[in-house]
């Protein structure tokens, strides 16, 4: 024994490791955790963990670390089982994130509740073995967004590109194109693939209010013009069917269906499509909501098998909670379709701390799309709310949800990116240009996406 620790010690003076922190560092480097506090709020917190297995591919793993303080408790996690006995935590892999390969990492995360303190965890470990490793982070693709990630498809609670890796997409939301048509010409639309960066055009389709009931040859033309103007331009689409007023979606069910079956068939071909079944239900129930969008769906589905779909949620796509309920609604009644997610909208001035911790729950249990959201209060207009639109970008971002900012438009209202009368001239791309909530967006959308590409 003596002479098995003296060749040790040895063997560890050899490769200059004696010292402190001798033991440690013979250890295998057999993983990397990027530990990110998203939010923190009276009370709780959000956080993110990415692992990367540096070691040998593995088939089923734990990740382990533990909570210097006593009042840190894991509330709900995902993408992982989560447990916590005392200060120790663990995660164990699930079905689509058991295997790892080299330098392969799942992103897991979870909500956390404080009496105390909030400091970083210690002790990571993955299957046993420390993780004290570094890596050279991915080289992002190169190319567009949507040369970069292709079909997306729905894995998990995420959005995930063509190498099965969660992607967040950011991007605009045109205002009603029956209102603001001018404003989607190729020089608006340069500036927002190249200045702007963005990964996505939502294209809002007004059906009532002058919209796709009064002239709906016309309004799918231009739906399909704006889908290819996106795609000349590599980014993604989203088709908005924006129902609003009535807010049941049942009262365009027939629009929808000839809509939809429509666009479905002449886009199926194309990569960078998704469609949004209804913009906004509102005085209607869940179960109604629901049986709107297992009728449509299959529409979609006959004529492009492949396309995401995202549903709008009760209470002005709140998961309901506008309407006084919350994600339990669909959690436990969830629409008979996959490939699907589901929509949450916010105004930062009108929703805040009750609206992002049902986003941070829901966010472990379903897969959701913030295909509006305003950096104002939920008429539109009012003053910017720059600390809310800033955490909930900042949540958005921790849990890799896709958003759409409403609106890129000249509209004469405090939501719109651009100063009235931008979308007469010629100028889309100088900060005078810009509205308050423009520069915000700009500056929020244009940081690089490092989309994973294996
Ligand atoms: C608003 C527009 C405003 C328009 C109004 C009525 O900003 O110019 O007059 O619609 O159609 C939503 C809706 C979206 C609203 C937006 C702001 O999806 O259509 O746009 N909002 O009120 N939900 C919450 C807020």
């Amino acid at each position: 024994m003596k002479r098995l620790f003296a060749l040790l010690a040895a063997f560890a003076t050899v490769l200059g490791l004696m010292g402190a922190f001798g033991a440690q560092a013979v250890a295998a480097n057999g993983c990397k955790v990027e530990y990110t506090v998203a939010s923190q709020w009276q009370g709780g917190f959000q956080a993110g963990v990415k692992v990367t297995n540096l070691g040998a591919p593995v088939s089923g793993w734990t990740l382990r670390f533990t909570m210097p303080d006593a009042g840190q408790r894991v509330a709900q996690g995902w993408n992982a089982t989560w447990s916590q006995s005392g200060s120790a935590v663990s995660a164990v892999a699930v079905d689509w994130n058991r295997t790892l390969a080299t330098g392969a990492a799942a992103d897991l995360g979870f909500s956390g509740t404080l009496t105390g303190a909030n400091p970083k965890p210690t002790a990571f470990t993955l299957n046993g073995v420390a993780c004290t490793g570094s890596v050279d982070e991915p080289t992002p693709g190169t190319g567009t967004p949507v040369e970069v990630n292709g079909q997306l498809h729905v894995c998990g609670v995420n959005l995930c590109n063509q190498y099965n890796r969660p992607v967040q997409l950011r991007g605009m939301s045109t205002h009603g194109i029956q209102w603001f048509d001018q404003c989607y010409g190729a020089a608006s639309l340069d500036a927002l693939a190249n200045d702007w960066k963005s990964d996505l055009l939502r294209v809002s389709m007004y059906v009532q209010e002058d919209g796709y009931e009064t002239d709906p040859a016309g309004f799918t033309s231009r739906v399909n013009a704006l889908v290819d103007m996106a795609e000349a331009r590599g980014m993604y689409a989203l088709i908005d069917f924006h129902t609003l007023t009535p807010g049941d979606p049942n009262y365009n069910l027939a629009r929808a269906k000839t809509f939809f079956a429509s666009v479905a068939a002449r886009n199926a071909g194309k990569k960078n499509v998704i469609y949004e079944i209804t913009n906004e239900p509102n005085g209607v129930s869940w179960s109604a909501v629901k049986n709107y969008a297992e009728q449509v769906i299959p529409v979609v589905r006959a004529a492009d098998p492949d396309g995401v779909v995202v549903v709008g949620t009760r209470g002005w796509s709140s998961l309901g909670v506008s309407d006084g309920s919350d994600e339990n609604e669909v959690v436990n009644n969830p629409v008979n379709a996959t490939n699907l997610m589901y929509a949450f909208h916010f105004y930062a001035a009108s929703h805040k701390d009750s609206y992002r911790s049902t986003l941070s729950r829901a966010a472990s249990r379903l897969p959701l799309f913030v295909t509006e959201f305003g950096t104002v209060s939920a008429t539109g207009g009012g003053a910017m709310d720059v600390a809310s639109t800033t955490a909930w970008l900042n949540l958005l971002d921790q849990l890799k949800i896709s958003y759409a900012n409403w609106t890129y438009s000249d509209a004469p209202e405090s939501s719109a990116a651009f100063r009235p009368g931008t979308c007469g001239g010629g100028d889309y791309s100088s900060n005078g240009v810009l509205t308050e909530s423009g520069a915000l967006l700009k500056a929020r959308i244009s940081t690089p996406d490092s989309f994973p590409t294996s």
